[in-house]
């Protein structure tokens, strides 16, 4: 009989916690875009790893926040969709911070189902007075009988290997619903995408990134004159109105240009290829409030 296991995680948490960089740490790839900017996941994102008999799907999901507009409203069912589906719940937390409507909403829907439920108390590398960290601990569990507490640090890698022993307790016997090799199931287009997307987010500031969308237009592989292999991307970002699209070109096409190459380089090095890289940039004005765009973006929950 094989003894085959899986277990299927759950992230949740509120924006900026760190769930994403948690997610890529996890999997040991970067698959998920990171940003200091709230509210950078849109969509529930999967990680995969395989060790040895059990088979962790790990399921990264946007930060929980009040709904702005309809693009958040998918945002929201999509977080409280995998906290239904949920076998085991990661509520990510960021150590520093005060707890937050946000996350005690989260925290009651965790009650009226049977998941295993862990409490990842990030960045305790920015804790000083180490102290600060139990009575944090000691705040969370008051609200709610979480079966683990683990205290990490994604950046200094601290506290992971406890926590992947504590979710190894909970595989149960099963099928591996992915190959044993894969890292994620999202499409090579959206994973160009979001580099992209991510890299945009990183070089602009305050209001502009929130409203940016990125496609990826077309794709072509080809062999340049030294017989390298060359892959030709062109991409639209997505802006929300014509002054924003002067503020992602920038000065002279400045900020563009250091999008792009900065977009490049991690292109390069996730897809083992070198890159042609074309941005242009595009207005759809209010999108995040327009249904065919959101679902046309592949940002609707459905
Ligand atoms: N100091 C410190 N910063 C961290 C740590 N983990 C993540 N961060 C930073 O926290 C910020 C947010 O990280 P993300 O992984 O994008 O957070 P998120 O929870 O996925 O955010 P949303 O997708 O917006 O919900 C980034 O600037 C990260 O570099 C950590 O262990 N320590
Ligand atoms: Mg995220």
């Amino acid at each position: 009989m094989s003894s085959s296991k899986n277990a299927f995680i759950t992230i949740v948490g509120r924006a900026n916690v760190g769930k994403s960089s948690l997610l890529n740490k996890l999997i040991g790839e970067k698959i998920a875009a990171v940003s200091n900017k709230p509210q950078t996941t849109r969509t529930k994102i999967t990680g995969v790893l395989t060790q040895g008999e059990t088979q962790y799907v790990f399921m990264d999901t946007p930060g929980m926040h009040k709904p702005k507009n309809k693009l958040s409203d998918h945002m929201v069912k999509t977080i409280s969709d995998a906290v239904s589906d949920g076998e085991i719940i990661m509520l990510v937390a960021d150590c520093t911070k005060k707890i937050s409507e946000n996350e005690t909403n989260l925290i009651k829907s965790f009650k009226a189902s049977r998941m295993k439920t862990i409490l990842v108390l990030n960045k305790i590398d920015l804790l000083d007075d180490k102290s600060k960290l139990i009575s944090k601990i000691n705040e969370y569990t008051e609200l709610y009988d979480f079966d683990e507490v683990i205290p990490i640090s994604v950046h200094e890698n601290d506290g992971i290997d406890t926590l992947m022993e504590s979710v190894t307790k909970y595989a149960a016997p099963g099928p591996h619903f992915f190959p044993d090799d894969a890292i994620t199931d999202q499409p090579e287009k959206v994973i160009m995408a979001e580099i992209i997307r991510e890299k945009a987010l990183c070089n602009l500031s305050e209001e502009v990134p929130h409203g940016i969308a990125v496609t990826i237009e077309t794709l072509k592989e080809r062999d340049n004159r030294n017989g390298e292999g060359v892959l030709d991307i062109s991409a639209v970002i997505y802006c929300e109105r014509d002054s924003h699209k002067g503020i992602v070109i920038g000065k002279g096409g400045a900020m563009l240009k250091k999008i792009g190459s900065d977009s490049r380089a991690e292109l390069e090095s996730f897809f083992q290829i070198k890159v042609n890289l074309q941005c242009w940039v595009k207005v759809k004005e209010g999108w995040r409030n327009r249904e065919g765009i959101i679902r046309n973006f592949g940002l609707s929950d459905k």
